[in-house]
């Protein structure tokens, strides 16, 4: 293969999990070049060795293809969302699409086609603007859009140190379930598995939800934050809910070349997690 794929998996559509780049970076307001992420993370995750001995799980296991990037169209948020919609289309039936951001715009345009039961946002921010320098597709408002499509009594965001007093007003009014930063990560992982138990849940991962000390690499760092431990125990919840999607969003690989194997090992970890469903 001239490039690598995600964990040097076969390229395709049909599989358990199908890895997905967008390269969408339209709106990014402070650090730029997400659109890079994709690459930069499949490059990370080819260089993993198989066996996971912290998992004691072989990730050969998760049966993984790989159906390269959708040609996005930078600048036209309503063309991208069609080309999105498109590409997940054409995933074999029972797929799970794992996709690979780009900016975090890119999970409004997911949740609309993949109508999860639940979705759940890792995140620093709330991205619950109505629209942001009159842009309503910019990153800073995705889970605004997101809610529209899943409804924001499905919508919960975990790990929200940052906001403008405006939109959290709106999340909490509107029946946003939002856990700020400080919630122990094992607390949240419970309570996440116990109010989305068996539900089909839609799990984005922006990266900015780590702590900048560690994933220095994204678009808005915001100190302080989880650490790679504690967010791999976050998502302890997926062994109780049934996988929709997942993403991982606004890793900036120009600027920090550890934080896309952070984002591909989050990946492989949410996997896993998902893989052994108990609820
Ligand atoms: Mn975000």
């Amino acid at each position: 293969m001239l490039t690598p794929t995600f964990g040097r998996r076969r390229p395709g559509t049909d599989a358990r999990y199908v890895v997905l780049g967008i390269p969408y970076d339209s709106s990014q307001t402070y650090r730029c070049g997400s659109r890079d992420a994709p690459a930069a993370i499949r490059a990370a995750s080819a260089e993993m060795e198989d066996y996971d001995m912290l998992e004691g799980a072989d990730l050969l296991s998760l049966d993984i293809a790989d159906a390269g990037d959708v040609e996005v169209s930078h600048g036209s948020p309503a063309a991208t969302a069609r080309r999105v919609e498109e590409a997940l289309s054409m995933l074999g039936e029972g797929a799970v699409p794992v996709m690979l951001g780009g900016e975090h715009t890119i999970t409004a345009f997911a949740a609309a086609a993949v109508k999860p039961e639940a979705l759940v946002a890792l995140d620093a921010h709330l991205d619950f603007r109505d629209s942001y320098l009159e842009n309503p597709h910019s990153h800073a408002c995705t889970l605004r859009r997101a809610a529209e499509a899943v409804g924001c009594e499905n919508l919960v965001v975990a790990g929200v140190r940052s906001a403008c007093r405006e939109e959290l007003r709106s999340a909490e009014r509107m029946g946003v379930r939002v856990f700020r930063f400080g919630v122990e990560a094992r607390e949240l992982a419970e309570e996440l598995a116990e109010s989305l138990r068996g539900r089909r849940v839609y799990l984005s991962i922006d990266m900015d939800f780590l702590d900048p000390k560690e994933a220095r690499g994204v678009g808005n760092p915001e100190p302080p934050g989880y650490s790679y431990t504690e967010a791999v125990e976050v998502l302890e919840f997926l062994r109780h809910v049934k996988l929709a999607a997942l993403d991982v969003t606004e890793v900036i690989p120009g600027i920090d070349a550890y934080t896309p194997v952070l984002a591909a090992k989050l990946v492989f970890k949410a996997l896993l997690r998902a893989e052994s469903l108990s609820t």
